[in-house]
């Protein structure tokens, strides 16, 4: 007996169809024979947040009543993919949706399908943030994820003809969109600009210049099977001046919307940058505007009504999580709001605000911790700059208490010296918060040991580790209902959705021959749905007989999409050169999907080889079919989806030190990819529990990598050592892929041999060398299942449940609602 802990509906497939036809008419204004799919979504969503509405008010109810602390995930993504099915399942509708859509005459997909996905993030940080939200509310623990509804998402990718990446405007709120619940009347003020003046009374006054109207837009949270439903609330900017009469009655009509053009450009666009950073005026404008709106919220939400609420209290209430230093100015801004707009003392607000906060750290890279020039804040927000020199001022004095080291003190001013004095976002947040967190082991050490040393030997109890998770709900059932289904076959119930470490039952299967095949089944058969999937929507011919072999994630240098393309062009000049026998090789269908941000020259030039060695190796005659390499434009959370299910073989090959964690790599581990990857960020958590004989590893370590780079590091002497990767970088260079002409990929050429910061070339043998054991494991189907199987039985760990439960113990000391 299987069983079944789903949750259950709340609506018979008869209520759900009258539903739908109730919305079609007073909602959409259409009959169901007029309806489109599209409609169709529409009308079933809102049944939905029908069905949930009752849940919502009550937790919220709950929240402000009962003495839980509620959990303000601040972040400036949110990628949190399409919504309509995952609500559907989180609800316990799925199967009444299903039979209600049928039965009016629609297909399920096609209805899913009418979905735009709202692509408000860049990559794996605000991919976090959603799988966090939904283990929030799964786990009953009240929260809000406080964020930006960005007009137009990360940039829609496409490739020209030569196959440059092309960045299109990603305007997903085209069509009707059902899930934001917009609430004007819930809308903050939020200033900028202006002078600070001292009053009489020696207190602080900020003048500003210009303020903009942040309104409220709602997304309903379910949570799975916990009945309850948190808040995610997007604020969107609206201008307070329409237009300017004044000037439009002299005919000045595009002056006169300029003050609402200039408002509504807050929330307009996404930065696109991902590890890198944007220190741009307007990006900071984002950053306050969703971060004051959003402390203004909580101080509404949970004092109702009161004109002077106590709000020492303000840490029992809610705790803020800093998702990276985008949020940061949050903690100026608490302390002003405290100060300024409450009156409470310097020490009261300081001690307030230390409470409340607590930082996730989310890259090592240098370049990417945001730093703000003080010059800029204080032209935008000058009363947070005095606020941030006295954090800093009374910093350094705290410190002088506790070391003599003065070179050590000056290495951790918050503020830097010097003529363009220069605010350390990452800084300000360690000093002002409670803990600081990295996002995997290895990762939260070298932040310790390494990008935050100084702090971290004053304040060793503020540094902790929480590795990060991914949703099973997400990423196994909704993406991949063969695993799951067998799955539940396998473990005797499906409760394994809300404690994946039950996924552990799985392992005695893996000697069972029969249950592997069934495994290897499933895997066929995503394979082949994948393929069509691929031919649908971009035309590919992709042959599931093949192995199916992904590298997903932004391009960086860092990720090295490099080093896997090199790999695949040495191996195309051995079948061309006679080298090998084609008829010998294994064959292999690549699949890369990746965005470049819009101005990382070398990262779009990898995109131009990668499309232009697909390009030439797909059709080339020689190469008999055995390599094929295909790169689906605008990589998405749907795509990911459809594809993480259907791969063999997933590429994790960062540079050991660079990636920080990775949650990709736990999506594919979790639905039975093997995993070729460097010891980096989670990859080394991954490999250590589903065992080393699991996980094809590779590659130069941390402390290899830092003495190479001591040593002084020569990318050229691999280029000369390896006579393939000699013959693969020739390749490049030789107008190969390039219609003969020379000069296409000479930056990224010299870069590889001059440069080479990332050390691909240095990785280069032993990545191409441990090829041959995934080869030969390949074609023994039954052994590489096996271990496919032990790599989802031993991954229940990197369920973002844990991951939220190890915040609560570790960090934010609350729990689940009553
Ligand atoms: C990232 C890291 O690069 C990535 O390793 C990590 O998994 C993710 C979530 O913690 O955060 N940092 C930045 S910046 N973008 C990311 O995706």
């Amino acid at each position: 007996m299987t069983e079944i802990t789903a949750p259950k509906s709340p609506v018979t497939t008869e209520e759900f169809t009258d539903r739908i036809r109730e919305q079609l008419k007073y909602a959409q204004g259409v009959t169901p024979e007029q309806a489109t799919p599209a409609d169709v979504y529409v009308a079933s969503s809102l049944v939905v947040r029908h069905y949930l509405q009752d849940a919502w008010f009550k937790t919220q109810q709950d929240m402000v009543n009962g003495n839980t602390k509620a959990v303000g995930y601040l972040s400036a993504e949110f990628l949190m993919g399409k919504q309509l099915r995952n609500a559907l399942l989180n609800a316990g509708m799925i199967d009444q949706f299903d039979a209600a859509v049928e039965g009016l005459g629609f297909k399920p997909q096609d209805v899913i399908d009418a979905e735009y996905e709202p692509a408000l993030g860049n990559g794996g940080l605000g991919r976090l943030a959603a799988c966090f939200i939904d283990s929030l509310a799964s786990l009953g623990v009240p929260a809000f994820g406080y964020g930006i509804q960005y007009r137009y998402g990360i940039f829609k990718q496409e490739f020209d003809k030569d196959g440059k990446q092309i960045e299109k405007p990603e305007y997903w709120l085209a069509n009707e969109e059902p899930w934001g619940h917009t609430d004007y009347n819930r809308s903050q003020r939020v200033n900028f600009g202006g002078k600070v003046v001292t009053r009489a009374d020696g207190s602080k006054e900020w003048q500003p210049e210009w303020s903009v109207r942040a309104v409220p837009v709602d997304y309903m949270v379910p949570g799975y099977a916990s009945g309850r439903v948190n808040t995610l609330r997007l604020w969107t900017a609206k201008s307070y001046d329409e237009f300017d009469l004044a000037t439009f009655n002299k005919s000045d009509y595009l002056n006169a919307v300029k003050p609402k053009v200039k408002a509504e450009d807050i929330s307009k666009i996404l930065y696109p940058e991902d590890s890198t950073p944007q220190g741009k005026a307007l990006r900071l404008e984002q950053q306050y505007f969703f971060v004051s709106a959003s402390i203004h919220d909580a101080i509404r939400v949970f004092y109702p009504g009161q004109d002077k609420p106590d709000l020492t209290t303000f840490p029992d209430k809610i705790t803020f999580q800093l998702n990276d230093t985008h949020p940061v100015i949050g903690i100026p801004e608490l302390m002003r709001v405290l100060i300024d707009e409450y009156g409470y003392d310097w020490n009261t607000a300081w001690d307030i605000t230390t409470r409340t906060f607590n930082y996730t750290c989310h890259t090592l890279l240098p370049e990417a911790l945001e730093v703000w020039p003080a010059k800029l804040i204080g032209e935008l927000l000058p009363r947070h700059l005095e606020i941030i020199k006295a954090i800093n001022t009374n910093f350094l004095a705290e410190l002088a208490t506790k070391t003599r080291d003065k070179a050590k003190i000056d290495r951790m001013r918050i503020v830097t010296e010097g003529e363009n004095p220069q605010v350390r976002m990452a800084y300000l947040a360690t000093a002002g918060g409670s803990h600081v967190n990295g996002v995997a082991e290895l990762h939260s050490e070298l932040l310790k040991d390494v990008t935050l040393r100084d702090f971290s030997d004053i304040y060793p109890d503020k540094f902790t580790n929480v590795t990060n998770g991914v949703t099973p709900r997400r990423f196994i059932r909704l993406a991949n209902p063969r695993l799951s289904a067998l799955i539940t076959e396998g473990l005797g119930t499906d409760r394994w959705l809300s404690d994946l470490e039950l996924l552990k039952g799985l392992e005695p299967l893996a000697k069972d021959d029969e249950f592997v095949k069934k495994f290897a089944a499933v895997k066929q058969a995503n394979k082949e749905d994948f393929a069509a999937y691929a031919k649908r929507e971009y035309g590919f011919e992709l042959d599931p007989n093949t192995m199916f072999n992904t590298m997903v994630k932004r391009l960086h240098e860092y990720k090295r999409q490099s080093l896997k393309i090199l790999a695949l062009i040495a191996k195309y000049a051995d079948i061309k050169s006679g080298k090998v026998n084609v008829d010998d090789v294994l064959p292999r269908t690549v699949i890369f999907g990746a965005k470049a941000a819009p101005g990382y020259y070398l990262a779009k030039m990898t995109i131009q080889l990668i499309n232009n060695v697909a390009r030439v190796v797909n059709n080339d005659p020689d190469v008999k079919g055995k390599l094929n390499v295909y790169f689906p434009w605008n990589y998405n959370v749907r795509l990911a989806q459809h594809l993480i299910p259907a791969t063999d073989l997933d590429e994790q090959i960062s540079q050991a030190g660079k990636e920080a964690s990775g949650t990709g790599n736990m999506k594919f581990a979790l639905n039975g990819a093997m995993t070729v990857g460097t010891l980096d960020g989670a990859n080394v958590e991954i490999r250590e529990r589903v065992g080393a004989e699991n996980f094809f590893l590779f590659g130069m370590t941390v402390d290899e990598v830092d003495k190479l780079y001591e040593e002084g590091y020569s990318p050229a002497k691999y280029y000369e050592a390896d006579p393939r990767l000699k013959a693969a970088i020739d390749m490049v260079s030789d107008g190969t892929f390039s219609n003969g002409d020379r000069n296409t990929y000479a930056p990224l050429v010299a870069d590889w041999l001059t440069k080479d910061w990332f050390m691909t070339l240095a990785d280069f043998t032993a990545y191409t060398e441990i090829q041959s054991d995934i080869e030969a494991l390949y074609r023994q189907p039954l052994e590489w299942n096996r271990k496919a199987l032990l790599n989802v039985a031993n991954s229940g760990y990197f369920s973002s449940d844990r991951s939220i439960t190890d915040y609560l113990t570790r960090i934010w000391h609350t729990g689940p609602l009553a």
